[in-house]
């Protein structure tokens, strides 16, 4: 247990702490938002060629949660490609978190016109998502609503995808060992869609479907980059899947002509816990998506 003065004292820090970050503020929840970006029989964007971009790095603060090893043993397939399987539900590396799902939520381009009310390009292309190892490859990707997802079959056994949406159809294929690669889409804004797999219940996905093209999902730095956004003023939302729903965090951004925008996120509990005893693991009230939520 703490004393009280160790309690006062890390109220204290926190409180500093979220001072510090009064340029954010955090919702919780992630699924079902159907206002995630812009009605695609909006006002079309014409680009200037002015546009820039929105840059930053995702920090996970206190004491990071461990990767567990995956007990793969129902499939000898997977155990035999994947020997050191690994929970991917947090993936930090000094300090940095990745597969944080970031996108511009709303705002007002340069010439006043809402972001929400504009339609820009339909996606080009594909993206592929991976069933490699008896794991997602990427956990965490977006993609434009109608976008074709592109699923393949690495691995020398039976995946069986499915995708369980809020404001999309279910969606649910079984796909062997040298199948050929099935095509989904989505045709409605989610954040974020939950995929598993029926065979190997440890397999996740998740995917962020937007009427717009302006996301990134942070790497294993905790970098991300936003590009080619239009000039204006935004609510960017950082998403990650945490344990259980998920958790967001958003902040207010201005991007200038030409001009590239930063937007740090922190994610995790207090700065105050880092290099604390192991004790101040039974803390986890000190989550700042409560405490400064609005
Ligand atoms: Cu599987």
């Amino acid at each position: 247990m703490l004393s009280r003065s160790a309690r006062l004292w890390l109220g204290i820090v926190a409180a500093i702490s979220l001072l510090s970050l009064a340029s954010s503020c955090t919702g919780g929840g992630g699924g079902g938002n159907e206002n995630t970006g812009p009605t695609t029989t909006g006002k079309a964007y014409s680009s200037k060629g002015d546009e820039g971009s929105i840059t930053g790095k995702v920090s996970y603060t206190g004491t990071a949660p461990e990767a567990k090893k995956i007990d793969t043993s129902a499939d000898a397939a997977c155990t035999s490609k994947s020997p050191n399987l690994m929970t991917e539900d947090w993936v930090i590396k000094d300090g940095k978190l990745a597969n944080t799902f970031v996108y511009i939520k709303e705002g007002t381009l340069a010439d006043n016109s809402k972001f929400t009310e504009t339609a820009f390009p339909a996606p080009s292309g594909t993206v592929t998502l991976d069933q490699n190892g008896c794991h997602y490859r990427p956990h965490v990707l977006g993609v434009m609503v109608k976008q074709d997802i592109n699923i393949t079959n690495s691995d020398p056994t039976t995946h069986n995808i499915h995708f369980t949406p809020k404001n999309n159809p279910d969606w649910n294929q079984s796909q062997p060992n040298g199948a050929a690669p099935l095509t989904h889409k989505l045709n409605v804004a989610e954040v974020l869609v939950p995929v598993k797999c029926n065979q190997h219940p440890w397999m996740k996905a998740y995917i962020g479907v937007l009427k717009h093209p302006f996301f990134a999902v942070s790497a294993e730095d905790g970098s991300y980059t936003i590009k080619n956004v239009p000039p204006g003023k935004y609510t960017v939302v950082a998403w990650h899947e945490g344990q259980g729903s998920g958790t967001e965090k958003t902040m207010e951004v201005t991007v200038a002509a030409k001009a590239a925008a930063t937007a740090d996120f922190t994610f995790g509990s207090t700065a105050a816990l880092i290099g604390q005893p192991s004790s101040l693991k039974l803390l986890p009230a000190i989550e700042f998506p409560m405490l400064s939520k609005h």
